[in-house]
């Protein structure tokens, strides 16, 4: 019978140890499994090739509105999205866009987009990017080429945005028997948003006799250029100036600290009209205050929409040639608070 029990007990040990080894290889399995799993599973997830794009951006700090569409770019196209964003800043020289554009065919990028300084001197360099095989999207800007040179274009309506001014020019000056003396702060000349809204203006001079545009220069986008040139016209012509036609809110800025300085009321419904374009937050802010009469939008947030374009073309689909995003115009009698809190830039 000891003998018995002996043989048992060594049994059960032995049982009990092989239990133990057993679970303890189990664990070691499944970390195994994990790691190998891991492994497996590292094999199976290793990180998908980035998209590698190519971004040309006519000046990154032009604006506030230019600074609000590179970041919507950068944070759109990161590598946590899938991809590889390198960005070239042609500081608004044409000549240099379109070198930086031929380096990204060099470097043979996934995709191109461009934010074209100028309309124009695009062909050769996109049809080497076509011969290449390199899709190109157009952002915000638009280009005088044929349409085959690139893939598509994502941005906003600029005649349109300009004939929301004029119309609420026309009917803010009712009486068309007193004349209405307009001057035009361009933006860079060449850029579409400068050409689209100039010729809105040009539009509705021609459709309204007692309208004329009394001076028009380009102030580069910039406050301090608008500021100048806002300066020598009040000297040159006094009371006489109605209505701010400035092509956007950086410049309408320049502009109002101008007429400011000289003791001129600005806005409201018996000052200097003052009508911006792009409006961002803080202008919007000026608008309640009765400063900006109309700031007609242009939405800068077009990182996105740019990110689904190219995962469209990854996909094998044909994007529209043409993608214009949804803008509207605010009014200094009819914005309020919750306009200017519901906004994103
Ligand atoms: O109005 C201006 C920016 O192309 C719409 O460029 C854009 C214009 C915008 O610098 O502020």
């Amino acid at each position: 019978m000891k003998k018995y029990f002996k043989v048992l007990a060594l049994v059960l040990v032995l049982v009990f140890a092989a239990a133990i080894f057993m679970t303890a290889c189990g664990s070691k399995d499944s970390s195994d499994n994990g790691s190998s799993a891991a492994a497996s599973s590292s094999v199976a997830t290793a990180p998908a090739k980035l998209i590698t794009v190519g971004f040309s951006q006519c000046k990154a700090d032009e604006s506030d509105w230019r600074k609000a569409n590179t970041k919507s770019v950068q944070d759109a196209l990161s590598e946590a999205n899938g991809f590889k964003l390198i960005m070239a800043d042609s500081n608004n020289d044409a000549a240099k866009q379109v070198s930086d554009v031929q380096g990204f065919i060099d470097q043979d990028v996934d995709y191109i987009i461009i934010a074209a300084v100028n309309a124009d001197g695009w062909d050769t360099v996109l049809g080497n990017a076509k011969t290449a095989g390199i899709p190109v999207i157009l952002m915000d800007r638009t280009i005088n080429a044929s349409e085959d040179l690139y893939n598509c274009w994502l941005g906003g309506g600029f005649y349109k945005e300009g004939t929301k001014a004029t119309d609420w020019i026309a009917k803010t000056f009712p009486d068309k028997t007193k004349t209405v003396n307009i001057v035009d702060i361009q933006g860079q000349l060449g850029a579409s948003a400068q050409v689209g809204r100039s010729q809105a203006i040009d539009d509705g001079v021609k459709a309204n006799s007692n309208w004329k545009l009394l001076a028009r220069q380009t102030g580069n986008w910039s406050t301090d250029t608008a500021k100048e040139i806002m300066t020598s016209w009040i000297q040159q012509y006094g009371d006489k100036i109605d209505v701010v036609y400035a092509e956007n809110d950086n410049m309408a800025d320049g502009a109002m600290q101008a007429l400011t300085e000289a003791g001129k009321k600005v806005g409201g419904k018996d000052g200097i009209k003052i009508i911006s374009f792009d409006a961002n937050k803080a202008y919007l802010q000026r608008v309640l205050e009765g400063k900006i009469n109309v700031d007609v939008e242009c939405n800068p947030l077009l990182g996105p929409g740019v990110a689904a374009l190219i995962k469209k073309i990854e996909g094998g689909g044909t994007p529209n040639k043409k993608e214009s995003v949804d803008e509207s115009a605010f009014y200094f009698d009819t914005i309020t608070q919750a306009d200017i809190d519901a906004r994103q830039y």
